[in-house]
Order: structure tokens, then C-alpha cells, then sequence
């Protein structure tokens, strides 16, 4: 894949205007921010390859061929939760049948069970279950960091947090360096739904608000610590209302720059209270990773998560707009308990093949995006080990 060139500009715009979209691809080719206006037109646009046309171009513009994955592992320590989201199929109340609390050494021992993968990260997310102490999340993150001292742990929701918080009797700003003293280094873009208060209220009222996960959010990237934020897509929201999350991520963005990442959730509804609701189709998902990427100009990455998606659609979302595809995984619940009929995993050498046949350069990163291998430096250090054995003969 070539990076862009004026023709392809122009055919970008030449067809944006046939499509009744072009100030606002005009503003996607200048680098300009796209009002909250330009989001719904691009959202009632019928022609979603154009619109991906214009995320892949701002893709490219910001990341070239590179796509970046990591070696992680996913733990869900609880699926006991209070908070009765109709959309989830993952919880359980206590008592249950298949209720289940991983304590702090089951969790260790699953990741000394990974010990001789090159695992990287561990993600740790779960329901919110009172019972649970404050110490309980201090000795887990422990746990996790002595079976695998060099691990980096993005755990915990915004919605977890405050929870912990509440146990903790203290402010979340007191009770982050604490978290962090016990091994917590980011945390995952999860709870966030739609922030708007109509599907709040239809949807998952016991969570907290729109408003509560921005302002929790903003306390982690004030503590030094690195995000990601969801949007669960495909259920009863408007365009209107996902354009109105995207755009109060983008000022929560503006604001600390603490966002590393935006994962567009696509609803699976199997054994949710919204089995009715047939969630996003393949083309939809498509529309969420585009305008993701269009939208979030300041956000760096837009992640295509292969558990929800299937890895066929997360090859054609890295042409969408997302330069991320999650990571190697292990072990997943929330999406397996809602349907999802993806591998519970994936080898790093077939996270490689299916992301070089999607045309992409695959870039092995870690949690904070650091650069751990990348095939295009193998490719020069093994062209100038070449060179160099030539011109030594
Ligand atoms: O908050 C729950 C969603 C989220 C369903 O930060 C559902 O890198 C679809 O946070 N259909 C948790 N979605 C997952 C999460 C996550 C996942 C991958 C990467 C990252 C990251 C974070 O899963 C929940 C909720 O929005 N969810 N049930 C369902 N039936």
C-alpha cells in the first residue's frame, strides 16, 4: 500500500462531492477538525467505503502501513456484578450456578501458565462485586506482578475504579498511587457504553453516568496513568448520540491527553437482555472504526478488537481507519458468553500472517506503544547484514 498521493486526493474528493460529503472530506485532506455536524453527515453518508476511503487516508497520514499488535493475556477475575446491564451476558449475581471470584493465586497461576510465552501485557477486567475488599484489588495486581515481575498491568474499568474507590473510603486520587505502588501501569477503555443519559437510563441506569466515567477519567490521566475509552455500538443509540461521545472523548482528550486508544465495541446480543436487537452489521462495524478514526483527531490509535469483530473483519477495518488490532489474548469471557464464535486466542505468528495479508506492516508494541519489533526494521537489518556480507566478498 503506497502512502497518499495527490491523485488519490483528488479522487477522495472528486467522489466526496458526488456523495454530498465533500467539506467535509475537504476538511479531512487540510487536517481539520470535523465539527460535530460533519459527524453525522458522514454517519448518514450511504457510501461507507467512501467514508472509509477518508479514515484509511487519515490512517495512513498517521501511522503509514504499520499495524500494531501485542502479545497480552485477559484475565476476567469476577463475573459477579451489581450493576445488571441489559446488554451483558458476562454477569452473574452471587450464588449462581456459574458464579465465579479468581483469587489472587488462581490469578498468578494463570500467568505463570503463560510464563514461557513472550506475554507482555495482562488485562484484568471484571464485574462489580461489593463484596469484594479493597485489598482484594491491591493483592491481585500483587499477584500478578510477582508471578511475572516485568508484566505491564492495564487493569480496571472506570467503572471498577469506582467501585474501588467506594471500598477504599477514600477519594480515587488517594487510592490511584496506591494501585500503582501495587503494579496497576494503565487502564482499559472499558464501561464507558454510550454516554448519553436516555440509553443510560434504558440500558444500564445501576452504571455510573456519561458524565461520572469522563470525570473518572480524568482523575487516572491526572494520576500519570494512560487510558482507553470503548463505545458500545449497535443497540438502541443514535447517530446523533455516538457522534456526542465521540465528541466528549475528544474534549476529555484535549483536556489531558491521557487516551492512547479508542475501541469501538460492537453489541453481541446472545444471551443479554437484548437477544431481540440484532446488533451492527459487518458494514456498520465498519462505519464505528472509520468514524472513530475521522472524529478522534487527537486521539493516536483506533483499535480493530479481533475477539468481537472476527479477524476477516479486523483485516478489513485496518483499511478503515484502525491501525490496532488488540493482541494474542488467551482467554476471553464477556464476548464468549455473548456469542462471539471467534478463537478464544491467537499465535503471534498468526496475528503476523493474517495482518501482513491484510497489507499491513505488523509492529509488535507494548501496552504504552513502545516498539518491541517491527518486520520492516528485520527487513532493513537483515537487507544491511546482506549488504554488508556483499560488500565484504
Ligand atoms: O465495558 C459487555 C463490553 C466491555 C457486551 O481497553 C459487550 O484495550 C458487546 O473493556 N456485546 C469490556 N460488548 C471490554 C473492554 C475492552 C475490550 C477490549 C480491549 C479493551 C482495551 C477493553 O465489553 C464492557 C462493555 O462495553 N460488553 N457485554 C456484549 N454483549
Amino acid at each position: 500500500m503506497s502512502s497518499p498521493t495527490p491523485q488519490l486526493q483528488d479522487s477522495l474528493l472528486g467522489s466526496a462531492l458526488a456523495a454530498g460529503i465533500g467539506a467535509q472530506a475537504e476538511k479531512v485532506l487540510a487536517g481539520q477538525r470535523l465539527s460535530r455536524e460533519d459527524g453525522l453527515a458522514l454517519y448518514a453518508c450511504d457510501d461507507i467505503h467512501l467514508v472509509g476511503g477518508l479514515a484509511n487516508f487519515v490512517r495512513e497520514r498517521m501511522h503509514g502501513d504499520k499495524a500494531f499488535f501485542n502479545v497480552n493475556q485477559h484475565i476476567n477475575y469476577t463475573n459477579i456484578c451489581n450493576k445488571l446491564c441489559r446488554f451483558c451476558a458476562f454477569q452473574r449475581l452471587p450464588g449462581q450456578e456459574d458464579a465465579y471470584v479468581m483469587s489472587p493465586e488462581e490469578i498468578g497461576a494463570k500467568i505463570r501458565e503463560q510464563l514461557d510465552e513472550p506475554v507482555t501485557e495482562v488485562h484484568m477486567v471484571a464485574g462489580v462485586y461489593p463484596k469484594l475488599s479493597y485489598e482484594y484489588y491491591l493483592d491481585i495486581l500483587r499477584a500478578a506482578k510477582d508471578a511475572r515481575p516485568g508484566i505491564h498491568i492495564k487493569a480496571f474499568t472506570m467503572v471498577e475504579l469506582m467501585q474501588i474507590a467506594v471500598r477504599a473510603k477514600k477519594p480515587l486520587k488517594e487510592v490511584l498511587p496506591e494501585l500503582i505502588e501495587a503494579g496497576l501501569g494503565s487502564c482499559p477503555g472499558g464501561g464507558a457504553e454510550v454516554f448519553a443519559d436516555r440509553v443510560h437510563l434504558e440500558g444500564y441506569h445501576l452504571k455510573n453516568t456519561g458524565d461520572e466515567w469522563i470525570e473518572t477519567a480524568r482523575t487516572v490521566h491526572e494520576a500519570g496513568l494512560k487510558s482507553n475509552a470503548t463505545m458500545l455500538h449497535g443497540h438502541i443509540e443514535t447517530a446523533e448520540e455516538r457522534v456526542d461521545h465521540l465528541d466528549r472523548l475528544r474534549r476529555l482528550q484535549d483536556e489531558t491527553g491521557g487516551l492512547q486508544c479508542y475501541i469501538p465495541l460492537s453489541f453481541h446480543p446472545e444471551n443479554t437482555e437484548w437477544t431481540h436487537l440484532p446488533g451492527p452489521t459487518g458494514l456498520e462495524e465498519l462505519r464505528e472504526i472509520a468514524l472513530g478514526r475521522l472524529m478522534l483527531d487527537n486521539v493516536p490509535h483506533i483499535k480493530a478488537y479481533w475477539i468481537m469483530l472476527g479477524i476477516p473483519m479486523a483485516q478489513l477495518a485496518l483499511s478503515y481507519g484502525a491501525n490496532d488490532v488488540d493482541g494474542t489474548v488467551v482467554e476471553e469471557r464477556i464476548y464468549h458468553d455473548a456469542g462471539a464464535t471467534t478463537p478464544q486466542a491467537v499465535e503471534r505468528a498468526e496475528l503476523l500472517r493474517w495482518i501482513r495479508d491484510a497489507g499491513r506492516i505488523p509492529v509488535e508494541r507494548d501496552t504504552l506503544y513502545n516498539v518491541l519489533w517491527s518486520e520492516d526494521a528485520e527487513a532493513q537489518a537483515s537487507c544491511s547484514t546482506d549488504a554488508e556480507a556483499t560488500t565484504a566478498s
